[in-house]
């Protein structure tokens, strides 16, 4: 039986990033007192209540998801800037990207009865169009619940990365990310993975905090999400890493529709915030700009 293979809080980064190279999986033990979920599922609980559930074979009969958790979480704010996280978010996909940027969250529900969620590798949803070569998602799930075999722990094919797209597991090639509360299971974008199935009694809940390079469009629009009227409580890295701020010398920036005294004028969105600049707001030179844009891979 495959297995996600487990690590501590105090496991180095090179060791965990050699595991989630080899298995584009891993699971990081205990991370965070089961009393910090439970602040969060606090704070989550009047849009739980509200929720629907999935509409198809993909999302789930029996599952919900809520999003918007950095809008709605001051615990999730914690959870998305969570140092060792970040670190090793930063690590992995540095080789693809000059700066990376928050992608995604979603508390995920699994209901009693639930069926298993089809097997897929995340990067499918940007359409297939990025080169294999290039990693574009670091994926975390803090367990908001434990996560066990019978309440729908996550199925993951460790080492599917590096497989043909064709070639199927075998049953004995699925593990099952099983886990305690306030631990992370940590996988990538070019995994087989999917939903367990939930024979249990009980509610099998994730809290999806995922990461991708700065340069390709987010999965959950965090500019609608988390507008600037709330993104303004946030810390200014938080912010950043919400998209909040250029991800290149010309990319993502933005115009005051409105300002005419050219204040406001092809800015970094930091600025709706404070005066502040960011890295990439002057040129380092424009021949190295130039050269950047035909870099081989
Ligand atoms: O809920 C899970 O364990 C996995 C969900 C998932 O992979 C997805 O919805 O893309
Ligand atoms: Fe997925």
């Amino acid at each position: 039986m495959a297995e996600v293979k487990h690590i501590s809080i105090d496991t180095s980064d090179e060791e965990a990033l050699r595991i989630i190279e080899e298995d584009a999986a891993v699971i990081v033990d205990d991370v965070i007192p089961e009393t910090e979920i439970d602040k969060i599922l606090e704070e989550l609980d009047p849009f739980i209540k509200g929720n629907l559930k999935g509409t198809d074979d993909f999302t789930g009969f029996k599952t919900s998801r809520v999003g918007a958790l950095i809008a709605r979480s001051h615990g999730c704010r914690d959870l998305a800037m969570h140092e060792k996280i970040n670190s090793l978010a930063s690590e992995f996909l540095k080789p693809h990207c000059d700066n990376y940027q928050l992608h995604f969250t979603s508390l995920i529900s699994i209901g009693p009865g639930e069926n298993k969620q089809i097997l897929h590798r995340d990067r499918g949803l940007w359409g297939g169009y990025i080169s294999r070569k290039i990693e574009t998602q670091f994926a975390v799930v803090w367990a908001a619940s434990d996560f066990t075999y019978e309440n729908g722990a996550t199925q993951l094919v460790p080492g599917s990365h590096k497989w043909d797209a064709k070639r199927q597991p075998l049953e004995d090639e699925i593990a099952y990310a099983e886990m305690k509360k306030g631990s992370v299971l940590i996988y990538t974008g070019s995994v087989l993975h999917g939903g367990g199935d939930n024979t249990s009694d009980d509610i099998r809940s994730g809290i999806f905090i995922h990461y991708a390079p700065g340069w390709i469009r987010q999965q959950e629009n965090q500019y609608l999400s988390c507008p600037p009227e709330i993104a303004k409580e946030l810390s200014p890295e938080l912010r950043s890493l919400i998209g909040y701020s250029k991800g290149g010398y010309v990319m993502g920036f933005y115009t005051d529709p409105e300002k005419q005294d050219g204040k406001l004028e092809s800015v970094t969105p930091e600025k709706i915030f404070s005066n502040t600049q960011d890295k990439y707001s002057t040129l380092a030179s424009p021949e190295n700009l130039v050269k950047e844009s035909t870099k081989k891979r």
